[in-house]
């Protein structure tokens, strides 16, 4: 039995790098049978078949995963967004790090396409909730020596809305890299899902990072119970008002002597930041126990 972690899945196939060598892998059926299915990022036990096959026998516990991207052991997730075309609405990235939060895992905000729009607001927004926050462009290469401590030594997740320049983004960080990049829809204003599967790449300043391809709709597989009641805590910048409400199991929405809409009023806790809240609030309210057991 050799050990490895999955680089690429791609068309059932699970491509493992062990050794210094790639064996391009499918999985045991009893993953199918069980639910778990092996992601990007596991650390995998695997049987080699010989001529650079072999079979996933065994996925190590992992520390978190996701959905979408999908994607296992992830140190955090680096949002890209941009207020040149496509636009990335803030929401996106509020939910997105909620969710990260959710799973331990840390958020890095990437404003991309500087060249064209400097994103003032979300760069105010995510510096004042406290996210590391970075403006690049990957056509002219500015920023990207900041981004570049910030994810070197770990395991770091690119996501956001198709188009928003993530391929592009790896593509400036390394030379070595000519991952296929998509024009973007001029009708539409948004992106074409250029980059089909997930792969894991390393770096050549350290990091290693995941590209995915990116979303156009928010999807709903990851607000689950655990969101709705765990929603306060995944707002960071809510943290140092949340043990000031008047009331126990304030909902931080609408009640009298709430410390987070006090904050909210004072400016120490950003507008949109809040709406997210609320509608996070709102979209979780109809989860119900029962619905647990779906998964
Ligand atoms: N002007 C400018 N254009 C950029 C920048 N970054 C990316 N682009 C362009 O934006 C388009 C989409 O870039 P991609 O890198 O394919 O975007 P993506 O996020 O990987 O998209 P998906 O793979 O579909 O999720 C391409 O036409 C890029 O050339 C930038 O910093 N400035
Ligand atoms: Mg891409
Ligand atoms: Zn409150």
């Amino acid at each position: 039995m050799r050990e490895g972690q999955i680089k690429k899945a791609l068309s059932g196939f699970y491509y493992v790098e062990t050794d210094g060598e790639i064996l391009r892998c499918r999985a045991r059926g009893k993953f199918r049978r069980e639910g778990l299915s092996p992601l990007v990022g596991d650390w995998v036990e695997i049987r080699e078949l010989g001529n650079g096959d072999g079979i996933v026998e065994a996925v190590k516990p992992r520390k978190n995963d996701f959905l979408r991207p999908a994607v296992a052991n992830v140190d955090q997730i680096v949002v890209i967004a941009s207020e040149a075309l496509p636009k990335t609405d803030p929401y996106l990235i509020d939910r997105l790090s909620a969710i990260a939060v959710l799973k331990s895992c840390g958020v890095v905000v990437v404003l991309n396409k500087c060249d064209l729009d400097s994103a003032d607001s979300l760069y105010h927004i995510y510096r004042a909730a406290g996210f590391p926050t970075v403006r690049v462009s990957a056509e002219t290469g500015e920023g990207l020596e900041e981004l570049k401590p910030l994810i070197s030594g770990r395991l770091s997740a690119f996501t956001g809305n198709s188009g928003v320049g993530k391929s592009s983004i790896l593509n400036a960080l390394d030379p070595e890299f000519h991952l296929q990049v998509g024009e973007i829809s001029a009708a539409l204003g948004r992106g074409r899902h250029t980059t089909r599967h997930i792969e894991l790449y390393h770096l050549d300043c350290g990091a290693d990072v995941v590209d995915s391809p990116g979303f156009a709709s928010f999807d709903t597989d990851e607000l689950d119970l655990e969101l709705k009641h765990r929603l306060p805590e995944t707002f960071p910048d809510f943290a140092p008002y949340l043990d000031g409400c008047r009331f126990v199991g304030c909902s931080h929405t609408k009640e009298k002597g709430c410390a987070v809409l006090e904050a909210l009023k004072n400016g120490q806790i950003q507008k949109s930041r809040h709406d997210s809240y609320l509608r996070l609030y709102e979209e979780l309210k109809p989860l119900k126990e029962w619905e647990k057991q779906k998964k």
